[in-house]
This record gives C-alpha cells, structure tokens and sequence, in this order.
C-alpha cells in the first residue's frame, strides 16, 4: 500500500457538509472491508437523516452563493481543474478503488481513473454552451400582436445523487460532471460497500476551487441516508445508479415532492455472434463483456447468443479464455480478475450458481466459489440453458455468462429482446446491412457492433425499459440537470 493510502486509510474518514469535514450527527461509524481479504480498510462516519437534512441545507444555501456568480467560463475551468486533478493523483485513485472495491489496479488505473477525469473535462467544455433559443411565437387568438421570446436555461436546483460500488470512482464523475457544469449543487451518497474514492474525490474538488455547499458528501446506507435524500423536500431531483428494485423505491420517494428522476439501473445485456463474424474476435469481445470487472458491469454482456452452426466453437473459445483468466488480490499486477466487492454480492452470485445447477445448466468453465479468503468465484460459462432459466432472466452481476444457440435473424431478434432489461447488447458480424438493421431492431440504449464495453464521456449511456430513466454522459445528461424557461416580450 502506498504512503497516501495508508494516510487515507488509516483515520476515520468524515461527512462533508458545507466545506467542513465533521463527525455524523449520531457519532456512529461504519467499516468497510477489503474484499480480497475480508480485513477492515477503513472507518467512515456514518450519516442518516439528520446529516442528510444539514447537508440539504447548505447545498440550498451554496446554489444562490458564489456559485451562481460565477461566469460559464470560470466554472467550466473549475471542472476542468477537477480531471486534471484526478490525473495528477491517479496511482492514488487506483489504489484506493482496488482495494475498496477489489478491482485489479491495472483496471483502475487504465479505465476508471482516466474515464472519471475524461467525463470532468468534457463536461468542463458545455458549461459556457448551455444556450437557450430565440422564438417568435405564433398565437392564434391574439391576432397581429408581435412577440419576441427566448429560452433560457437554468439549474435545477439542489441534486441528490445516490451511487453504487461497482465503480465508485466514475460514478461520481459521471453524476457530479453535469451537475456542476450546469450550475446545481449536490448532496452525494456513495455506496456504503466503497465510500472511499468519492471522499478522496471531494477533497480535489475543494483544491479545484469548488466554493463550500455546492459539493456536500454523506457516506451511509441506503435504507437510511439514500431514502432520506430521495425523500427529502427540499431536493430537486434526485439522481440514481444501482438495482432496477431500488430505483422503483426511489422513483416511490420522490414523488413526495415530485422531484426530477433519473436512474441507470440494471441490464441482462445479449451479446450476439453470428456465423458470419470474425469468431475469435468475437470470442475474445464475448469473454471481455462478460468478465471485465468481475462481471459487475450493469451493461455485461451475460446472455451470449450464437448462430447454431458457430455454438461449439464459441463455447469452447469463450470456456478456455474463462479458464485462463488470472484470478487474485487487485494490488499484485498479475491480477486479471479480482474478488466480488461484498459478502452478500458474494452470496448472491454463487446462490445464482446453485440455481443454475438445480435448473439443469450445465457448466463449461468454472462453476463455483474460490476456497480462501475474500470474495472470489470463479468466471463461470453455462450452457444449456432455456429463455426460463433464471440464469437468463435475472440480473447476476457477476462474472457468469450463459450461451444459446439460436437460428435465424427473427429467431435471434425475438430472444434478444425477450428481457425486461434493456440496456446494452453487442453484435458480431461481418455483414455490415445486417449489422445496422439489427441495432435499430434491439430495445437497448447502448449497441456494440464488433466491440463491446466502449464507455466515452461523449456517448449517452443509459436503458430502455426496467433499465432505467433518462441518460447519462454526452450532452443528453445535461437536461437532466436543466430547467427551461420560456421568457416573452409583447412588442
Ligand atoms: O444495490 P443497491 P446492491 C444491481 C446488481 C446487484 C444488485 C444489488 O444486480 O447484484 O443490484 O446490489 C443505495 N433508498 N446493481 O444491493 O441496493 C445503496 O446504499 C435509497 C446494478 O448493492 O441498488 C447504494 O448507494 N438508496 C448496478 C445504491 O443504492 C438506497 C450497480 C445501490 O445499491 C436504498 C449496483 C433505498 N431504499 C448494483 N437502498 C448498476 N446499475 O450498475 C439502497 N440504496
């Protein structure tokens, strides 16, 4: 470990309310582990209620403060500095997020850390670009009477936003980017499994020159902290990133105010390989979408469907690549896959496993848990699974993929689309008309032609049907965090 974590790491990490890092208002804290090992990393102040509603509070009073005097130019710059700051403390970062979060470092620190600081400096570039229009609009029942009339948008006001563990990092990026580009302040919960990276976050985004208030973290747990911010009346909207069972409360929550909702929930994404295809390409795409992260990817390609003449080949590329996958502790570099973040994301993943064999699939590559400390399971390929199996209903977040043989295009279309989910599917084929009309074909926010897992802060990201409200990243997200305002001069 290096000596910043160990600084990190070593004191009980505080709340951040209105610029001050405090103890919560019950003195309790909570532990969070090292899921490689099961040992306690760290303590952090645990916040409910009562810090949600100081904290609300000071991100009201921050959205009429030296926040909204700033020009476009000057806050873009700030969220500018953030990424540049994030880049200047990447080993950092990595580290952190590895150890918290179990990820290999290697990950963190190619993916996670360069992502966060991507989304701040695109983000950092719309703040002075965030126009209105002019209008001259026409009324019916005011016959020759002339109006001048523009659009002006504005904040939204004080933003909740609640995250989860799988990449604790990027999913602050992701949330806070916009916010502070388009002027709102935030209360943000990070997920009580990784509270660590989002705090180390916030301290750069004090050095980057984000006044007090507009910036307010409250670590804790969902039942308490999160529902008190998706509650709270005095939020304007509340954004969230976790399961579609939780975003169904927290859409519940809101309406108590009608706050606006976003959510980017969960995925049962299929990753198509046709006959046609580069077959290793798509092999190697098919066990990188599956396996990446552990598999706790909401958009992880877990239903793997291929062209009846290619399954064998496929299944067999994808077991042996499965098989040679390095699993291990995030910190040593020969690490491919680490452990899952949790106990109980542990639990859920390898109780999947049983359903999986009392349900009759059968397994071509790995199957179980790993023996030892921490909370590792093996990446896991399943076969002979039907469009009932609860192994290709349900969401599993883990690394467990499950391959079916299937027909034609209409066969394939049909199975595809058989899934409440709706957030991303990939698509192998060399046939370049077919590929197209396919994309327009799955109900999906996200399809991969020939690639899977292409994340760019320029691209929205988010789901059709139980996947989600609304979208993340590019300048779609920015209406989230936007009112428009219709302003009219009789002239
Ligand atoms: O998620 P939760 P969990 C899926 C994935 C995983 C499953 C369960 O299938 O196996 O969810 O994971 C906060 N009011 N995803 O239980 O509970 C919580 O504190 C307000 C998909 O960890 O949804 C955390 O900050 N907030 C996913 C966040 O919600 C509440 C990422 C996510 O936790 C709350 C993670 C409540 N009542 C899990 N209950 C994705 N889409 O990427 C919990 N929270």
């Amino acid at each position: 470990m290096a000596e910043a974590t160990r600084r990190f790491t070593s004191e009980p990490r505080k709340l951040l309310i209105g610029g001050q890092w405090r103890e919560s208002v019950s003195g309790k804290t909570f532990e969070t582990f090292d899921p490689a090992t099961g040992a306690v990393l760290a303590t952090v102040a645990e916040g409910d209620k009562q810090d949600v509603d100081l904290a609300v509070a000071a991100a009201r009073r921050a959205l009429d403060g030296p926040w909204s005097k700033l020009n476009p130019s000057e806050r873009g710059r700030i969220v500018h500095r953030i990424g540049d700051l994030i880049m200047e403390h990447a080993d950092e970062l990595a580290e952190l997020e590895t150890l918290d979060n179990g990820k290999p470092k290697a990950v963190a620190a190619a993916a996670d850390v360069p992502l966060a600081a991507d989304l701040f400096w695109y983000m950092s570039g719309w703040a002075t670009k965030l126009n209105g229009g002019t209008i001259s609009p026409s009324v019916p029942y005011m016959p020759g009477a002339e109006f001048h009339a523009y659009t002006l948008r504005e904040p939204v006001g004080v933003v909740g936003q609640i995250i989860p563990w799988n990449f604790p990092l990027l999913m602050a990026a992701w949330k806070l980017g916009p916010a502070l580009t388009t002027g709102c302040t935030v209360v943000l919960k990070p997920a009580e499994q990784t509270p660590l990276s989002a705090l180390r976050l916030a301290e750069l985004i004090q050095e980057a020159g984000v006044p007090d208030g507009v910036v307010n973290v409250i670590p804790g747990f969902g039942e308490t902290a999160g529902a008190a911010l998706a509650q709270h009346p005095d939020v304007d909207k509340v954004a969230f990133t976790g399961s579609t069972e939780v975003g169904k409360l927290i859409a519940q929550q809101a309406t108590g105010n009608l706050k606006r909702v976003s959510l980017e929930l969960g995925g049962k994404s299929p990753n198509i390989v046709f006959s046609d295809a580069d077959v290793d390409a798509a092999i190697a795409g098919a066990a990188q979408g599956i396996f990446f992260n552990q598999g706790e990817v909401c958009s992880a390609g877990s239903r793997l469907y291929v062209q009846e003449d290619q399954f064998d080949r496929v299944v067999e590329g994808i077991s042996n690549a499965a098989a040679s996958i390095r699993v291990g502790h995030g910190l040593d570099p020969n690490t491919e896959m680490g452990p899952l973040v949790s106990q109980e994301q542990f639990d859920r993943v390898t109780r999947y496993l049983s359903i999986g064999e009392q349900e009759g699939n059968r397994v071509t590559a790995g199957g179980s848990a790993i023996d030892g400390d921490g909370w590792f399971v093996q990446p896991t390929v399943l076969v002979d699974a039907t469009a009932d199996s609860t192994i290709v209903r349900e969401e599993v977040f883990g690394p467990v993929i499950a391959a079916l043989p299937f027909s034609d295009v209409d066969d394939l279309a049909r199975q595809a689309n058989d899934s409440a989910y709706g957030l991303a599917a990939g698509v192998w084929t060399r046939d370049i008309s077919k590929a197209h009309k396919l994309a327009k074909r799955i109900k999906a926010g996200t399809v991969h032609v020939n690639s899977y897992h292409v994340f760019s802060a320029e691209l929205p990201f988010g789901g059709y049907k139980q996947s989600g409200w609304g979208r993340e990243m590019g300048e779609e997200v920015l209406n989230n965090y936007m009112e428009t305002k219709s302003v009219i001069v009789g002239l």
